[in-house]
This record gives C-alpha cells, structure tokens and sequence, in this order.
C-alpha cells in the first residue's frame, strides 16, 4: 500500500491560517468536511488531523500523527521526545519577562525572590535554573497579563508579539528570553517510506521559502554598459539577455534577493538601467 503521512496542525488559533496558507503555498489544499477533527488533503499523500497545539507534541511523540506544526515555544515547553525538521517562518513571536511599567527592572537578578506568572512554566523553571535565579513560579492559563495589576505577581513571562496587550495592562517588556516561530516537527521513529515523504514535503516548503525572499528582475540596459550592469545582479546563474527591438539596447532579466535589490537599485540606475520591474515569484526551485 502506498504510504501517507498523517499531519498535525492548530485547529483554530494563531497558528491555523498560516499553516493552511504554507500547505496551499506546497500545492496542497485541506478541504476540512463535516468531519472537524481530520480533514482530507489533495495534492499530497497526507492526512491532516485537526488539534488543539497543546496536544500536538503529544500526539507526534505517540506517533499518532508522523509530523506537526506548532510553535517552537509548545515544543520547548512540553518537552516531547520530537524532532524539529524545518523552521517555517510564520507566527513569529517572543518569549519575554515583563513587569509594571513604573517597576525598575535591574537586570535579571531583580526576579529573585519575585512572583512571577505565566504559561509556559518548563520553559520558565528551565531559564530560572540557568541564571541562578530563586523566584515563585505562578502557573495561568490564561490572561497572565493582568495578574500583575490585580497583585497576583510581580512580573511575567509571556508571549509577546505587537507588545498591545502588555501596553493595555501597564507593563514593559524588559527581558527577550527565546525568539519563536512555527516550526515543523516529526516523530523521531519514522518508516523510510515515511522520512522520504517528509524530505517531499521540505524540498517543496523550501521552493516556496525561497521564492518569498527572491524577486524576478527585468530591465532595459544600454548594450555598451551591459558588463557594468550584469556585475551588480548576482542571479541565480548568469542573467538571461535579450535584444530589443530598439538597437543599442537589451533586455535583462535575472533573480535577485529582496534585500540584495534594495541596495543595488540606485547603482543600477547610475549605471544606465531603464525600466526596472521587479517581479514576485512563486515557487523557486534548484
Ligand atoms: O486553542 P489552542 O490551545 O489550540 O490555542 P492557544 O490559544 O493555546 O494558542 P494561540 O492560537 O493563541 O497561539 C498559538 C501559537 O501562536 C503560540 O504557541 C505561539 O507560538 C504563536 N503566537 C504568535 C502567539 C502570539 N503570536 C501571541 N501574540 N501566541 C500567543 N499570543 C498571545 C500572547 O499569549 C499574549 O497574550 O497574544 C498576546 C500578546 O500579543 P500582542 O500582539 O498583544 O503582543
Ligand atoms: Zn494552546
């Protein structure tokens, strides 16, 4: 029997769009039916399984699901035996401490002997042990930002993303402990079969990783000042050049990082580009 792979992800939370938008991206569209707990994928052997976050590491660690996307945060906290097989790049975030914001915070010996609340209690214990600290860890699901104001802790140690939520219950963030963002995990047990779909699954997330971050260039150049301009574009190879209608002049068209274009753009200008499109791509492979 042909094998598939049975996916994990958020059922509906932070995480569940950009999940569902990642996989559309590799050319594989969930269609959730009436069934809300597995959803049938077309365009790929997989099976998703439609969870809460918390459960995933659980759920991939049992082998009930081969693979998941969570947060790295969920996979530090639960500390499942799991393997992290790709960073995916959405549902960024932080972990950090925050305190009043009429609280002078000296450093991270001002937590010592503190209250300090949060979700993520391991990741916590984990950080308190590491800087020798000695402070009283308040477990809370939820709404962790408002102890502080209501006298339930000193601090916090929470998740933070545009910051609103600590600005609206009096608090700044004044220690970044851990970057997180949505990852890929997978059990650490897999068939062959199974490992070969996974690299399946990557190669496509990376063709569309990279595509995000490179845009297709094209533009006009002076035939006589073509050696010029082809140096400043790296590309993937060398640039593709064609002749225009109009003598004396090309046509370029090549791939360039987003980043790369923003700081060459007037050096192409200087050197005698005209017409300059930048383009989106959707999937690069190489
Ligand atoms: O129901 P389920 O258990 O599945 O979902 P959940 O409520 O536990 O998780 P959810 O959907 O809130 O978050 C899922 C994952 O998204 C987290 O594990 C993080 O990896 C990631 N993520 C990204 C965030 C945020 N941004 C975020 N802003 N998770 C939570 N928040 C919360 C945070 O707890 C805080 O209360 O948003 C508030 C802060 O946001 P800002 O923008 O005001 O700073
Ligand atoms: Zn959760």
């Amino acid at each position: 029997m042909e094998s598939k792979l049975t996916l994990a992800i958020q059922k509906s939370g932070r995480l569940s769009e950009g999940s569902i938008e990642m996989l559309k991206l590799c050319g594989i569209k969930v269609s959730n039916g009436t069934n809300h707990l597995k959803a049938v994928a077309e365009g790929f052997p997989l099976e998703v399984l439609l969870l809460r976050d918390d459960d995933i590491p659980q759920y991939v660690a049992d082998g009930v699901a081969d693979i998941g996307i969570l947060g790295m945060n969920e996979v530090l906290e639960k500390k499942k035996p799991i393997s992290v097989v790709k960073q995916l790049g959405f549902s960024k975030c932080r972990l950090s401490v925050a305190v009043p914001k009429d609280v002078t915070y000296t450093g991270r010996e001002f937590l010592n002997g503190k209250r300090i609340a949060t979700s993520y209690p391991e990741i916590l214990k984990d950080f308190l042990a590491d800087n020798n600290i000695d402070a009283e860890i308040h477990c809370i699901s939820g709404s962790v930002e408002i102890t502080p104001g209501i006298g339930l802790a000193d601090a916090i140690f929470e998740i933070v993303s545009s910051g609103g939520t600590l600005l609206s219950n009096g608090l700044t963030e004044v220690d970044i402990i851990m970057r997180s963002e949505a990852v890929l995990v997978a059990n650490s047990n897999l068939s062959q079969d199974k490992i070969n779909l996974i690299n399946k699954l990557i190669f496509r997330i990376e063709s569309v990783q990279r595509a995000k971050s490179n845009k297709y260039i094209l533009l006009n150049a002076p035939e006589n000042r073509l050696t010029d301009i082809v140096n400043l574009i790296p590309g993937m190879k060398s640039p593709t050049i064609l002749p225009l209608a109009m003598e004396g002049w090309c046509s370029l068209h090549s791939v360039i990082s987003e980043v790369d274009f923003w700081n060459v753009i007037d050096k192409l200008k200087d050197a005698g580009a005209e017409g300059i499109l930048v383009v989106p791509i959707e999937k690069m492979v190489i």
